[in-house]
């Protein structure tokens, strides 16, 4: 790598770093009794999420009860879909958390879901029906805002 790459790189490296602190990127809240980070503007495919979570220092969102998620809900905008830690992407039906990598324990499904849309739905996230958030399986390339969790 010659003088002028390693400069560009360098760059490269602030301006991210200044367009993080700049949108309050990776900031963690704590909401009930966890923290989390709700991003707002970005929007990633489940693994993408899934991998920035993880250069955030945390993971996605691993939701274990009705409180956590009534918790959560209340700082999220219903416009937005938003990525969790569950998918079954492994094994048709068998729903994973991508944190503990063991059989999820809470979910909260939409009425008709999951149904595992054209063979290809497998990763959960949260949207808003009617009067609350729930759970839904979607094609995991879909890009959706998500929520990073911070133990
Ligand atoms: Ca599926
Ligand atoms: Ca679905």
């Amino acid at each position: 790598m010659n003088e002028s790459n390693i400069i560009t790189l360098f760059v490269v490296q602030i301006v991210s770093i200044c367009s993080a602190i700049r949108t309050n990127e990776g900031a963690y809240t704590k909401i009930g009794s966890k923290y989390y980070y709700i991003e707002m503007e970005k929007k990633l495919m489940w693994s993408t999420a899934l991998e920035k979570c993880q250069i955030l220092g945390g993971h996605l969102a691993h939701l274990e009860s009705e409180k956590e998620l009534a918790a959560i809900s209340e700082h999220l905008d219903q416009g937005k879909w938003y990525w969790v830690d569950i998918t079954d992407v492994k094994s048709e039906g068998e729903y994973v958390s991508s944190t503990t990598n063991r059989q999820a324990s809470f979910f909260r499904w939409m009425d008709g879901d999951p149904n595992n849309k054209n063979n290809n739905e497998h990763c959960v996230h949260l949207i808003y029906y009617k009067s609350k958030f729930f759970m839904n399986d979607l094609a995991c390339d879909s890009t959706i805002s998500y929520i990073c969790e911070m133990d």
